[in-house]
């Protein structure tokens, strides 16, 4: 536990119940408005949902794995775009500047994260860099005391909010792959920084990505993260590792649910002359429900306490991501289906959920880069 165990119950009670009596209420807003109403944004801010993970010296609450998975499966329980306004900036957005940034740019960054004051972004898919992130293309060149980036980023999440970017950029030439990548603090409204049009989504509304495109956008030497070139390769798959495990987190909170849905909707509705929960085959896909989004949570439970006893846990990370937001696409599945014929009616937040979740499989890595390393890792471990 990287916080007080009381004060951990009180945080955790105001998500609990600042999710059940303010979000959920609003989900039709937002699907509707295609944003989080702003007093629901500054309600998020003011419980502290920008800062769960940067350390407490930056204010933020310091929250380890577990205390951060725990506050996900209680934040899954809201329509998905709930987290994805917060997401970024405690995930993949932060957690560079934390584990590798300068003092100064922890400094300059972590307090203003923490509150929500300014968004976080990660900008390292390209039009032709997505699985293989190797293979970015956007470069940086050194001019003196400055750097001069030039590409494209692709559907990059929060990028219409975002007050600074975490951007992966070429330093070095492509032959050296990943280790050619640096990565770059880049302000919004940095001159050469423009953004492309609204991307029209599947699912997730109210959260909002787009093109992020830099043309001789010049950056201050500073904003070279950790003042080092080469490594930010390596910055981007650390911070994912812990990404991954709060994706995986937040599909358990999301499978939980829905099958409350399900279970309700199945115990109301009459066909037959009895509840249709009164059905072998519905009660058979309640339980394998059940049985699925359990073993998301234990798995989930079992890898973030790895990770806070500091064991590595790249693989562990993938498998709780690849087996998790599988799980939560074949739950959402069954939870159109026992919701029958309203399953498919925007009247029931199902079939929005159905949407929702498909985008978990790709993102932070496709279900099929997570196989790749997992077994990457079991080869490594067995030939060391
Ligand atoms: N932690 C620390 N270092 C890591 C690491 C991790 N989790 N994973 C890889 N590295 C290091 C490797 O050790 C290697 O370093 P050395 O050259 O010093 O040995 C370097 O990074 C390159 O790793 P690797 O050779 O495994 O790179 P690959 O090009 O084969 O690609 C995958 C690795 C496929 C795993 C990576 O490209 C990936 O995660 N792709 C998906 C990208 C993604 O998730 N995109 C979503 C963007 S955010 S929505």
């Amino acid at each position: 536990m990287a916080m007080d165990e009381d004060t951990f119950e009180q945080v955790i009670g105001a998500i609990r119940r600042f999710v059940r009596e303010v979000m959920i209420p609003a989900e039709a807003r937002v699907e509707e408005e295609d944003r989080i109403p702003p007093e629901i944004l500054a309600g998020m801010k003011n419980i502290g949902l920008f800062g769960l993970t940067i350390p407490e010296e930056y204010g933020g609450f310091g929250m380890s794995m577990s205390e951060e998975a725990a506050v996900l499966f209680e934040i899954g329980q809201a329509a998905p775009a709930f987290r994805s306004a917060f997401a970024t900036t405690v995930g993949i957005a932060s957690q560079g500047i934390v584990l590798d940034g300068t003092p100064e740019q922890k400094q300059r960054y972590l307090p203003r994260l923490a509150t929500g004051e300014i968004i976080g972004a990660f900008a390292l898919t390209e039009p032709d860099a997505g699985s293989d992130a190797a293979s970015i293309r956007t470069s940086a060149r050194r001019e003196g005391e400055a750097y001069l980036i030039n590409g494209t980023k692709r559907f990059i999440t929060n990028a219409p909010e975002a007050g600074v970017f975490t951007v992966f950029a070429r330093t070095g030439t492509t032959d050296a792959r990943a280790n050619g990548i640096s990565a770059f603090l880049v302000e919004a409204g940095t001159p050469g920084l423009s953004l492309g049009g609204p991307d029209r989504k599947m699912g997730h509304h109210g959260s909002h990505t787009c093109d992020v495109i830099f043309e001789n956008c010049r950056v201050p030497a500073s904003a070279l993260l950790g003042g080092k070139e080469g490594v930010g390769f390596k910055t981007a798959m650390k911070a994912l590792d812990r990404g991954r495990l709060h994706i995986a987190a937040a599909s358990v909170g999301v499978a939980e649910r829905l099958i409350g849905d399900a279970l309700r909707y199945a115990l109301d509705r009459r066909q037959f002359g009895k509840p249709i929960a009164d059905f072998e085959l519905v009660q058979a896909m309640l339980a394998d429900c059940r049985t699925e989004s359990y073993a998301g949570r234990c798995m989930v439970e079992d890898a973030a306490r790895r990770r806070d006893a500091g064991e590595p846990v790249a693989g562990l990370a993938s498998c709780c991501k690849y087996f998790c937001t599988e799980m939560v696409g074949r739950v959402a599945d069954r939870a159109v289906q026992i919701h029958g014929g309203s399953g498919y009616m925007k009247d029931f937040r199902v079939e929005q959920f159905y949407r929702d979740v498909r985008l978990y499989r790709l993102y932070e890595g496709t279900s099929q880069i997570q196989q790749l390393i997992i077994a990457r890792d079991m080869i490594r471990s067995a030939r060391a």
